[in-house]
């Protein structure tokens, strides 16, 4: 395969707040790759505001993509994000079937909940398509909500510990998923990112902000796209998304940044990449 490595980013364009392809499409670029977009939907912003425009794309998705098949177009990497209907969800599993070959990563950003709660678009079949949908990726990153929809664990609201998020991330695996990351897993003062590949264990600690700000799962896995893409370690990928992301947060919150607009990325992007 070719040196410029070229991924298929599956997910919405949100126009107005940082997250999904606004996310993706520059961390990707940032990092010498070039990021296809099929998009799952049109949205005025993320549906955490009270209000947005939702446009579903489920109905042109497989006509759009007919194309690149029908051009020759391959992807060193495949990465799904949020997914507005169930049939999205077969969409992407036909997808990958369709664009995998022996050199293609494939990385599922399971994005279904927050903070104990399925997003407003979301139901609880489609959370059942998402259990069916990570056996076919390599990498996989569930915030903690996310990790238990698909590990079966309840979600107690309780802060978890690596003990917990090891036993849940070894009951994902069995799925046949070789790696998971477990984002965004809280202690007092500390956010860990928890990583669990291939039977072994990695730990990515830093320090917690005080307010917690939209899209930051997309930065997270943008960013491990971006060195899977270039088939860089997953390892060196979690600690550079763990840092970026402490760092951005916090830069925002001096900047007076709102929760929902996103962690303030853009001035920071030359840093990716090296
Ligand atoms: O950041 C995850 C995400 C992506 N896309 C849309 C969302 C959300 C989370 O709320 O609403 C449209």
């Amino acid at each position: 395969m070719s040196e410029l490595k070229r991924v298929a980013a599956i997910n919405d364009m949100s126009g107005a707040s940082r997250c999904s392809l606004t996310v993706a499409i520059p961390v990707l670029t940032a990092y010498g790759v070039q990021c296809c977009a099929l998009p799952t939907a049109i949205l005025s912003n993320h549906t955490g505001y009270d209000k947005f425009f939702f446009d579903d794309y489920t109905d042109k998705m497989r006509d759009y993509y007919r194309v690149w098949k029908e051009t020759g177009m391959t992807f060193d990497c495949i990465y799904s994000g949020f997914l507005g209907s169930e049939e999205q969800i077969d969409i992407v599993d036909e997808f990958i079937r369709d664009f995998r070959d022996s050199g293609t990563r494939v990385l599922v950003d399971p994005v279904m909940a927050d903070d104990g709660k399925i997003y407003s678009t979301y139901n609880e079949k489609m959370c059942d398509k998402m259990r069916h949908l990570i056996q076919y990726a390599d990498v996989i990153t569930p915030n903690v909500t996310e990790a238990c929809i698909l590990s079966g664990m309840p979600y107690t609201g309780e802060k978890i510990t690596i003990d917990t998020a090891r036993t849940m991330a070894k009951k994902i695996a069995k799925t046949g998923v070789e790696t998971i990351i477990i984002t965004g897993i809280k202690t007092d003062d500390k956010v860990i990112n928890y990583v669990y590949s291939d039977g072994q264990d990695y730990v990515c600690i830093s320090d917690i902000i005080p307010v917690y700000y939209a899209g930051t799962g997309d930065l997270f896995a943008s960013i491990i796209c971006g060195y899977m893409a270039q088939e860089r370690s997953i390892f060196d990928a979690v600690t550079f998304a763990s840092k970026f992301i402490a760092r951005t947060a916090q830069y925002s919150y001096e900047q007076g940044i709102a929760p929902l607009d996103g962690v303030c990325f853009e001035k920071f992007l030359f840093e990716m990449g090296k």
